[in-house]
């Protein structure tokens, strides 16, 4: 018998935390927090332990699916690229490329392949027709730190270690773990900020896991948190609260914020956020009087019309306090690797709105289109109209807004191709299913979630089982895909294409003047990164290049050598103040008041004169699931049916809804009927729906999830309800109306 331990970081959510596998003849037995991980601690949540179940799991995609007809076939991988090939070279012949659509999903910033791959292979693809869950997420954020700080990615993180007064404004944590916030253990590491005197005041609708241990809870009507935060910060300047401390010199447009928000004192806001004008006075003197203090927000206050707005107040508030990038604060990681803020320099000016939608629009946001119009760019006839589809780790037909419109958008397109582990919702429309090794199978590096870590640190998981015969690693795949997509064919030499893909990273550092290996030769730097391929050899390089790396040797420092022999991680340290180096704007200051920002004050004022809806919806998440794709694990989906309607007491009573029946619940976009649960942990005249359900659909072949489906929440998140600015959908803050009916959905 042969038993030994692996470490793998696990790669479901944005913690990253060390896992410790027992693996035994071949197969891994238990999985344990890795207490010698130099960042996580040991620390561990029900999802890490389902990696094994996830590995084992029969529904899991081994070989590559075709369709013919209604029902999948198992190909060989020659085969299922000849059909890739087939399929994508169609529509583009018969319709053209801008026929032709991608859409990368979450998991995809998850490993390797999706952050260094899958946008080649999207650029190949040379349409405008680029999706991905972005625009159900952060996108946002990304939007605001971009125009206040020069780089997408220039992302503040409370620095939770340190801070002693924290506010969290639609995130929860220990449900989630974090998110735009890597930190493993959150719930530990918010308990200990209690623990030393510290205090947390959570913003949300609903009494969440994260509100019941705050210190104070204030319960705020959905889609108001904009209107929260302009009283804030209002309420900083009349009280003579703003002090900039470290940041004095370092900002421009104080003057024009303080104009902005001078029309929203306290008392304007209060009754349509629902939180007294005391409390939102109190809020910004605490925040203003906290020596490490930091405000936060997450996906309640990104997917919402107004979420570009919010997420800019939230920074706005923190500058203002003296909170930005101070210790305890807000502050900026700085990632091992290819952090694009690394180098000081000049960026490039944001520009936003560069193109078009076809049919409603819709402004480009950093190269993308926003995925609420994907069900109308593909069902609207005309010039441009997506034929063709390509996925890779996504599920769109649950994760994005347009419920059964989108459902028959998928089943009516002329090829689609899917980069999926599972034949679910969506990737049963695709003609190929061409499935990556599991994650025991490979190798990992958190590209993404080091740019957005409380402490820096650089950890590499080796592959703990080998792969299947013949299966290709992931990027393989997405890189045959690009070949595809450049005429070469389904049997493109993907070796020298990774080749190229390496050099393009080297050229990029290189040109860059203040780089260590600014002007030295690409083929020296190609050859010296040998025998390494594929993300191991880009990683290498990133490292190296990196602001904690040896440079090729021309300074102490690590590169991917030094921390695969470190199996626990190394750790880089605590985040450092990051200003004004970290800044890209063309000012080389922050920007307090961008001129989108400013001018989209006024859509605010529009949409405050409406009427309030009387019943609005809003999402949860639980901590046994990971939006729509872990509810085929038994020992994630088990128990009590988690897809519940959250309902008031109050609102029950009136509306003749019982614990434990069925309410009929109707938006513009369309209706579903879901288990009531009622419960006084959410504020009256909201309720609540868990979204990435509704398993039972005709070819899902995914038996626990299919046993136990629940209802698709897009159903009833309306498509043409975005954030202008940023192309997010509104998923919460949803008019509804509910009816009692008699029986569930099954
Ligand atoms: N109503 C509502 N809708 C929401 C949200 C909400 O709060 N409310 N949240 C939004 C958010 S934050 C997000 S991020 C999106 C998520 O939106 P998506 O990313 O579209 O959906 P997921 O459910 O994460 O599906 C991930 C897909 O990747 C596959 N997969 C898993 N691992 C891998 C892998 O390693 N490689 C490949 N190739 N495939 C893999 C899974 O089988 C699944 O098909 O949903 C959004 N939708
Ligand atoms: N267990 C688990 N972990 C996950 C995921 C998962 O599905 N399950 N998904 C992952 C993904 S993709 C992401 S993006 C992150 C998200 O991470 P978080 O942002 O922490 O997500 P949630 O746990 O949904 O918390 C959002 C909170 O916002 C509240 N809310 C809704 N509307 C409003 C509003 O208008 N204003 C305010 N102030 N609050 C509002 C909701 O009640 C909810 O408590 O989680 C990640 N981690
Ligand atoms: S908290 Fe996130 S990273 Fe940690 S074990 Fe759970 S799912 Fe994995
Ligand atoms: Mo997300």
């Amino acid at each position: 018998m042969d038993t030994n331990t692996a470490l793998r970081i696990c790669p479901f959510c944005e913690a990253t935390c060390g896992l410790s596998l027992t693996v035994h003849d071949g197969r891994v037995t238990e999985v344990r927090g890795d207490e010698d991980d130099v960042f996580s601690q040991g620390y561990l949540c029900p999802k890490g332990v389902a990696i094994t179940e996830l590995h084992d799991d029969p529904d899991r995609l081994r070989e590559p699916q075709i369709r013919r007809g209604d029902t999948f076939e198992s190909a060989s991988w020659e085969e299922a690229f000849e059909v890739a090939d087939e399929t994508l070279s169609r529509v583009i012949a018969q319709h053209g490329r801008q026929a032709l659509a991608f859409y990368g999903g979450n998991p995809n910033t998850h490993n390797i392949s999706g952050t260094l791959y899958t946008p080649v292979m999207a650029r190949a693809a040379a349409t405008q027709h680029i999706y991905s869950a972005s625009t159900l997420d952060q996108m946002p954020k990304h939007v605001a730190v971009a125009l206040m700080y020069g780089d997408k990615f220039s992302i503040p993180v409370p620095d939770v270690d340190r801070c002693d007064y924290l506010v969290i404004m639609g995130a929860d944590p220990l449900s989630s773990n974090g998110s735009l916030w890597t930190a493993p253990d959150l719930p530990g590491r918010l308990r200990a900020l209690k623990a030393r005197g510290g205090r947390l005041v959570v913003i949300d609708p609903r009494r969440s896991r994260t509100a019941k241990i705050a210190d104070r809870h204030l319960g705020v009507v959905p889609g108001t948190d904009q209107l929260l935060l302009l009283g804030v910060a209002h309420t900083l300047f009349a009280e003579n609260l703003v002090r900039l401390r470290h940041l004095e010199g370092q900002v421009q447009g104080i003057d024009a914020v303080r104009e902005a928000v001078a029309p929203y004192p306290a008392e304007r806001v209060a009754a349509r956020c629902g939180i007294t004008a005391d409390d939102i006075r109190t809020l910004a003197r605490e925040l203003a009087g906290a020596e490490r203090g930091c405000l936060y927000g997450r996906i309640g206050t990104t997917t919402q019309r107004f979420g570009t707005l919010t997420s800019w107040l939230i920074e706005v508030i923190n500058v203002l306090c003296g909170h930005l990038d101070h210790e305890g604060g807000a502050m900026f990681p700085l990632g091992a690797a290819g952090h694009r803020n690394a180098l000081p320099g000049v960026g490039r000016p944001i520009e936003l709105h560069r193109w078009r939608s076809r049919v409603s629009g819709m402004g480009e946001v950093f190269s993308e289109l926003p995925s609420a119009c994907l069900a109308e760019e593909m069902d609207t006839p005309g010039e441009g109209q997506i034929r063709g589809l390509i996925t890779v780790a996504g599920n769109p037909a649950r994760s994005a807004p347009g419920g059964a419109r989108l459902d028959q958008a998928l089943a009516n397109l002329d090829g689609m191709v899917s980069v999926d582990v599972y034949r679910n919702e969506t990737t049963r429309h695709a003609n190929v299913i061409l499935p990556p090794p599991s994650q025991l199978q490979r190798p990992h590096f958190d590209l993404a979630f080091n740019l957005l870590a409380v402490r820096n640190t650089a950890r590499w998981s080796p592959a703990v089982l080998p792969p299947e015969p013949g299966q290709p690693d992931e990027w393989e795949i997405v890189l045959r895909l690009a070949g595809i997509l450049a005429g070469q064919g389904p049997k493109a030499d993907v070796m020298a294409m990774d080749d190229f893909v390496a050099l393009n990273v080297i050229q990029r550092e290189i040109a860059h003047p203040a780089s260590p290996l600014h002007g030295q030769d690409p083929a020296e730097l190609l050859a010296a990164l040998a025998p390494r391929r594929g993300p191991e050899r880009i990683i290498d390089f990133l490292l190296r290049s990196g602001p904690y790396g040896d440079a090729f040797g021309q300074r102490e420092g690590i590169s991917l050598d030094a921390v695969q022999a470190a199996p626990h991680g190394i750790d880089l340290g605590a985040l450092q103040p990051r200003l004004p180096g970290v800044l890209l704007t063309a000012s080389g200051a922050i920007e307090l008041a961008p001129a989108a920002l400013i001018a989209d004050l006024d859509r605010l004022e529009r949409w405050e004169a409406d009427d309030r809806p009387p019943l609005t919806l809003i999402g949860r998440r639980h901590l046994r699931s990971n939006n729509s794709w872990m509810h085929n694990l038994p020992m994630l989906n088990s128990g009590t049916n988690r897809c519940t309607l959250w309902v008031h007491p109050d609102d029950a009573a009136s509306l003749g809804l019982r614990d434990g029946g069925f309410a009929e619940i109707t938006a513009s976009a369309g209706q579903v009927t879901a288990e009531v649960e009622v419960t006084d942990a959410i504020r009256p005249g909201v309720v609540s729906l868990p979204h990435g359900w509704g398993h039972d659909t005709e070819g899902v072949d995914m038996s626990v999830a299919r046993g136990r489906p629940g209802v698709n929440a897009n159903q009833l998140t309306d498509p043409t309800d975005i954030d202008p600015l940023s192309g997010t959908v509104a998923l919460n803050a949803i008019p509804i109306s509910l009816s009692p009916v008699s029986a569930g959905p099954l």
